[in-house]
């Protein structure tokens, strides 16, 4: 195991932003409480952790963990992780696993409820809050791209690669020029991939997906990075992996904080299978996951045991061409935490089995470049904490594609509104990105390039 550096000059002044914020979120908390429309910490206590009902889980700050170690222990409880600094986490939980926690030693304290965005007026059923009206509920993110396709039909196409467990169209937009076949130089066209919304409450990803198709359409002939990109890469946008998880994270005009897809798990009450454990490749191998219904990070009954991760898994192998897999590089995007993350999760190791010296230096070297563009933190995903079946091990680890995370604003739980914050954001925060996708795409015909090893990889 190479050396962890947990507290570097990068985190602690990250921590020291934190504290501050979250010192006021616990503030309101501690006067809000009681009208939070979730009910008060004693009555999720008593809820049932089996039965009839499903648990409801909850934020917590979790004081106390300062490495990756005591970072995936906490996740071991079947908690999930959602936001890492110097000396503690957020956390999301059910009462017997914030329990679990506590008996590990460290101080768990519950934060607010995701915000009331209803602003006093009716919710709509399965739409956003009326303060946060400008993010797109899956009907409104479909009837965009279809404009979005329907104006560019020189540059996109829209197919439906299959279905979410509800039965909703999963899909993916093929962008590019499609007046060439092939690059200028008559090789095919390097290909990449982003994905979006594997986790339901994670709705700004959607916007990114939207984000990018729009500006692919209007950017292409007037901005000249874009049109090159556009003549010369294959770029894939699957905007809504969890399109069931999403709808009922939004269903009742209070957000739900839910994670997980929507599949039922038989002999258990509890929904869902996070699909971003649900991944072929060192499934369950490592303790970066829980077999538990129950558990945030619950890993399915078996590999692509949910059918979303089904679908996009056979639809990437779909574009392995004369057994070549033509997608090269990929970005999976979250939120939150603005970090930029690359392989491998499953193992705190730099180097590893599939992962030379060579490889891990093009994925930091080019990480950290994208990181720059957009002031994100860079880093190993294990640096964070342990995972396995992750898209991006199984997308790098499998398929042999330079496989990113990115996590998205707000960098804190508090201040930025953690998973939920205002649709006022939105533009800013998905328009700070375009650099840095520009920079993979730029790199996507040989990332080797960028440690001097074109000649050796790439000829
Ligand atoms: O835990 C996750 O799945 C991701 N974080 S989130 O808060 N959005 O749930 C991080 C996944 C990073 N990738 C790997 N660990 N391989
Ligand atoms: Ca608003
Ligand atoms: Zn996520």
């Amino acid at each position: 195991m190479r050396p962890h550096t947990p507290q570097s000059p990068t985190t602690r002044r990250r921590h020291a932003r934190w504290a501050a914020a979250t010192g006021a979120a616990l503030l309101t908390l501690a006067m809000a409480a009681p009208a939070s429309p979730r009910g008060t910490d004693r009555a999720r206590e008593s809820e049932p952790t089996t039965g009839a009902y499903e648990t409801t889980s909850h934020a917590y700050e979790v004081t106390g963990p300062t490495t990756a170690a005591q970072r995936t222990a906490v996740a071991a409880t079947g908690a999930s992780v959602d936001a890492v600094r110097d000396r503690s986490v957020v956390i999301t939980a059910d009462p017997a696993q914030a329990e679990r926690v506590r008996r590990l030693g460290w101080t768990v304290r519950a934060l607010p409820a995701p915000p009331d965005r209803r602003d006093g007026r009716p919710a709509t059923p399965y739409d956003f809050p009326p303060a946060d009206a400008k993010y797109h509920n899956y009907a409104e993110a479909m009837a965009e791209i279809n404009a979005d396709v329907a104006a560019h039909p020189a540059l996109m196409s829209k197919q439906v690669i299959g279905k979410s467990y509800e039965g909703r169209d999963i899909i993916a937009v093929k962008v590019t020029n499609g007046a060439t076949r092939t690059t200028a130089t008559g090789a095919a066209k390097p290909e990449v991939l982003f994905t979006h919304h594997q986790h339901a409450r994670e709705h700004l990803t959607v916007e990114m997906a939207l984000y990018l198709l729009k500006e692919f359409g209007s950017q292409y002939g007037k901005d000249g990075r874009v049109t090159k990109m556009l003549d010369n890469r294959v770029i894939w946008i699957v905007p809504d992996l969890n399109p069931d998880g999403g709808e009922y994270d939004i269903a009742t005009g209070t957000y739900r904080g839910w994670r997980k897809n929507r599949q039922p798990n038989s002999g258990s009450n509890n929904r869902g299978t996070d699909l971003n454990r649900n991944w072929n490749f060192k499934w369950a191998c490592c303790g970066g996951s829980s077999g538990s219904t129950g558990s945030e990070t619950y890993r399915g009954s078996a590999p692509e045991s949910a059918p979303e991760v089904k679908v996009v898994a056979d639809f990437v192998r779909s574009r392995i061409v004369g057994g070549k897999q033509q997608i090269k590089a990929a970005i999976d995007f979250h939120t939150y935490s603005e970090l930029v993350l690359w392989p491998f999760g499953w193992t705190y190791d730099d180097t590893a089995p599939g992962m030379t010296q060579d490889d891990r230096d093009a994925f930091a070297t080019i990480g950290k470049s994208m990181a720059a563009s957009n002031g994100y933190t860079p880093e190993q995903s294990s640096d964070l904490y342990i995972t396995d079946g992750s898209i991006d091990d199984w997308l790098w680890g499998n398929q042999k594609i330079f496989a990113y995370t990115f996590e998205m604003y707000p960098n804190e739980s508090g201040a930025g509104g953690g998973f939920y914050p205002p649709d006022e954001v939105i533009d800013r925060e998905t328009a700070r990105n375009r650099e840095a996708v520009l920079r993979l795409l730029e790199n996507a015909d040989c990332m080797y390039r960028s440690i001097g090893k074109e000649a050796q990889y790439c000829a």
